[in-house]
Order: C-alpha cells, then sequence, then structure tokens
C-alpha cells in the first residue's frame, strides 16, 4: 500500500464560502440502513450517506455567480429573459442554432426520440446509455452498439474508448438500408465505458461516411467539456487549444444534440435540446409543450435557466477542467497503487471498480457490482452505484437479460464539491473492503421493476 506523490498539480480554482454538515453514522448504522434499502444505494437516505459517489448529477456546487443569476429569474410563463440568455449562450459556446429548454436531459431525450424515430428504424450508438436507449425503444426504434470493441474490456489502454468502429457502422448501414437510421447517437465521454473520450478524428471521419448517406448525427452532449480535456491531453495537434474551442468543434460535426445540463453545466436540474434542422426544431418546439411546458422555458424555472447558461460558460474553462479531472485522477491513482481493478485510462467523471476481477468468485448472476456497492457503503458510509447487469436491465423484445461484459461499480464525483482529504477517505474504505472482498457472496433479486430496474429494484443477501 505505498503511495507515491502524484506529480501534476490539479488545485482548485476557487476556494470554499459555505459548507453544509454532513452526519457521521457507525457500521452498525450503515447496516441497517443498506438492509432496509434492499442493498439498492437508491434507496438510502441521503441523511445516512457520508460522501456521496452515487452520481455527478445534479450534485454540483453552483459558484457565486450562478447564485447570483438565480435572483435574476424572470418568472414570466411565455419570453424569460433567461430563456434567450441561456439561447444566445448554447449558440456561441455549442454553436447550434435553436434551444429547447427541458426538465433534464430525460426530457430531451424523449422529444427527440419522438421527433426523429420512426417504428422499425435502427439507432446506432457509441454503447448505450440507460434513459436514451428507453426513449429511442418507447419510440419504436432498436438501438445497436457501435462503439469499438476496447470499450467493452476495462483493461484496455486505448486512449479514445468511446470512438465508433465505422465497420460496424457499415454492417449495419448494408442490413437495414441508411433510410432506415435516421441518426447515430454519440454521446461523449461514455458514461458506461467509465466515462472513456471519443476523439475528434475519429467524429470527423463518422461524420464523412454519414453524410454521404444523409445519416444525421445527434450528440448526447451531457459530458461534453470533459470529453474535450481528453481530446487537449491525448490527440495530436489540440494541445495548444482551449476547452471552448474543442468543445465547438465536437458540436460542429453533429447536426444536433440533447443535454443533461446537471453534469458538465453545473446545475442542479435543468436540459435542453440543441438543433439545425428548422423543421426538426419546429415540431421539437410544438411537442415539448405537450411533456415539458411552453418552449421559452421546458419544465424549468426562469433562475434555473440563468444558473444554467452560467454554468455553462463555467464549463468550458480549462482550470475549471483541469481540476475536475484533476480530482478524479488523484482517486484513481491511488487506487491503481493499491492494486484495485478499475478501468483504464482513467475516466472523466468517476472511477469505475472492475467488479468480475474484484470479486471474481460472484457469477454475475449473483450482482457482483451491487453486493460491492452495498459493501463499501457498510464500511464508510461512502454511495455509490452500480453499472452491470442491473443498470442493463432486460432486452425489450424477448424479455431476457443483457449480461454486459463491463460489471462495475461507479464512484462517480460531484463538481466542486468534495476535497482530497475525502478522496484518500475513499480509497481507504476501497482497499478495507478488497481486503475481505472473499466474505462477500452476492445478492439475490427479490423485486424488479419493469422500467429501469437499477433505480428502484430490491435484493437481499445470499448466506
Ligand atoms: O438524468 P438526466 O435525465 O438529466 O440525463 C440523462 C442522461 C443522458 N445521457 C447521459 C450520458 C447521462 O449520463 C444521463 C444521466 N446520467 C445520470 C443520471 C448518471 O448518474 O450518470
Amino acid at each position: 500500500m505505498k503511495k507515491t506523490p502524484i506529480k501534476h498539480s490539479w488545485a482548485e480554482p476557487y476556494k470554499i464560502k459555505m459548507v453544509e454538515l454532513l452526519k457521521m453514522t457507525t457500521p452498525a448504522q450503515r447496516r441497517k440502513a443498506m438492509a432496509a434499502a434492499g442493498y439498492n444505494t437508491f434507496l438510502l437516505k441521503s441523511e445516512d450517506v457520508y460522501i456521496d459517489l452515487l452520481t455527478d448529477s445534479g450534485t454540483s456546487a453552483m459558484s457565486d455567480r450562478q447564485w447570483a443569476g438565480m435572483m435574476l429569474g424572470d418568472e414570466a410563463y411565455a419570453g424569460s429573459a433567461n430563456f434567450y440568455h441561456l439561447e444566445k449562450v448554447v449558440q456561441e459556446v455549442y454553436g447550434y442554432k435553436y434551444v429547447v429548454p427541458t426538465h433534464q436531459g430525460r426530457g430531451a431525450e424523449n422529444i427527440l426520440s419522438q421527433v426523429m424515430i420512426k417504428k422499425g428504424d435502427v439507432i446506432p450508438g457509441n454503447m448505450y446509455f440507460t434513459t436514451t436507449r428507453l426513449h429511442q425503444e418507447l419510440a419504436g426504434g432498436v438501438f445497436h452498439d457501435i462503439i469499438i470493441d476496447e470499450a467493452h474490456d476495462s483493461s484496455s489502454q486505448h486512449p479514445f474508448k468511446g470512438d465508433v468502429d465505422l465497420n460496424k457502422l457499415e454492417a449495419l448501414v448494408r442490413e437495414h438500408g441508411a433510410e432506415k437510421i435516421p441518426y447515430v447517437c454519440i454521446a461523449v465521454t461514455v458514461n458506461m465505458a467509465g466515462g472513456q473520450p471519443i476523439s475528434l478524428g475519429n467524429l470527423k471521419a463518422l461524420r464523412a461516411y454519414t453524410q454521404k448517406l444523409g445519416i444525421k448525427i445527434i450528440l448526447d452532449m451531457t459530458r461534453i467539456a470533459e470529453n474535450a480535456y481528453f481530446i487537449q491531453r491525448r490527440e495530436p495537434g489540440y494541445q495548444n487549444k482551449s476547452i471552448r474551442s474543442i468543445v465547438k468543434e465536437i458540436c460542429n460535426c453533429t447536426d444536433g444534440a440533447t443535454m443533461s445540463a446537471k453534469k458538465d453545466a453545473l446545475v442542479n436540474i435543468g436540459g435542453f435540446m440543441a438543433l439545425n434542422d428548422p423543421d426538426d426544431y419546429e415540431e421539437a418546439s410544438n411537442l415539448v409543450v405537450v411533456y415539458e411546458g411552453l418552449h421559452t422555458y421546458g419544465g424549468l424555472a426562469g433562475r434555473d435557466m440563468e444558473a444554467m447558461a452560467i454554468g455553462i460558460m463555467e464549463s468550458v474553462s480549462d482550470d475549471h477542467i483541469k481540476a475536475r479531472i484533476g480530482q478524479v485522477i488523484y482517486l484513481g491513482e491511488q487506487m491503481m497503487q493499491m492494486g484495485i481493478p478499475i478501468t483504464e485510462p482513467i475516466g472523466g467523471h468517476g472511477i469505475f471498480i472492475d467488479a468480475k476481477r474484484f470479486l471474481p468468485h460472484v457469477p454475475q448472476d449473483l450482482f457482483p457490482a451491487q453486493a460491492l456497492a452495498a459493501e463499501l457503503y457498510i464500511d464508510s458510509g461512502v454511495r455509490t452505484m452500480e453499472r452491470g447487469i442491473v443498470s442493463a436491465g432486460r432486452n425489450a423484445k424477448t424479455g431476457e437479460n443483457y449480461y454486459p461484459k463491463l460489471e462495475l461499480v461507479r464512484l462517480t464525483i460531484p463538481r466542486r464539491v468534495y476535497t482530497q482529504a475525502h478522496m484518500d477517505v475513499i480509497a481507504e474504505s476501497v482497499a478495507n473492503v478488497y481486503e475481505k472482498r472473499k466474505k462477500i457472496k452476492g445478492l439475490r433479486m427479490i423485486y424488479e421493476p419493469r422500467y429501469l430496474r437499477f433505480f428502484q429494484a430490491r435484493f437481499e443477501k445470499i448466506r
């Protein structure tokens, strides 16, 4: 367990003005809380959690400027000044023409899927995301994974594991015809692969191929600034380019985007759809009225849109993103030094423990990642989440379980929330559980909800 100092400084470009007090709990209290939550970390009460790594979604600390912006909320039902500010920022930073706000990312996914997908369509993507795939399926489409094989191997050192395998896309085009493919769905820092980036070289090659066939590219731009950071660090020719210019270059390769602003954009709630095609925009801005609210608020308060506009500007600052990912890398490097099997290279928004290698004696049917997340909570009050067979769910047609190659526990780092000392506590707790890993036997699912089961499923311990 020898620690060597981390070479690069990533110190935060901010200081702390207000703190939120946390309750400290005992192992006995946590054992009881975990059992009451059916061994699902989503069902824990947040007040029972010490360090909350469940998600980086909506959990960021807003800046003093964002809070000040909240006071400028124009809460008019129609034509809020904050909407026009948000629209201007999205146009300037990302370069899209039209913006439709939504309450969060899945609101945008619902509307975009309804606008663009017809029954029987095929939607290729660089790995699935839970809500994205479900909305594609509910709209009548079928998702196909076209990410490179390396993305499914947690130990592959490929620098851009979010890249698309163009041969897989060509095979889909040959099988179904380009007219059955309305768009390719491209995620940045691919969540389910461990926060792994796509390269601009790959995106440009994809663009050249799809343009010839009249297939659009829709970006899931949820963690785009984090992807830009990896391009700046790893892709030849981008070392001297700003995060902001790389972000714009990524968007320029696409026709539109859905955004969960709860991640990169540093807000607690909010999202949007951004489009270039006026017909798609017209339909989306009409449909949003049905599901979210008028097209100038989309389910958000004016103050939420103001905080989002300011958050987007802060998110593309080079100093911000260097510290954000620096903290993630700091934690990941500690784990690697301790011999903990994690997804490599270290990704953008968290550390993903490979539960198959951590618990090789627990078969996937006994939910090793779910069981490991429960043990980590009991050990230290650190809340993580499963990203494996429970998250993958069942095939909508056959009802069979998906068996993803990756069986991961995600330790997601909220932005601007925790300190370096918190990172040390997390690493120590993972090491503790690693030492007693042979005692972990797995779980049995005793309640399975129909949609997105990982949120609400309940389990009991295998004795
Ligand atoms: O949680 P929403 O509805 O604002 O966004 C959905 C969503 C879309 N795309 C991607 C890549 C996501 O990561 C995402 C939400 N992610 C969550 C909640 C997470 O914990 O990762």
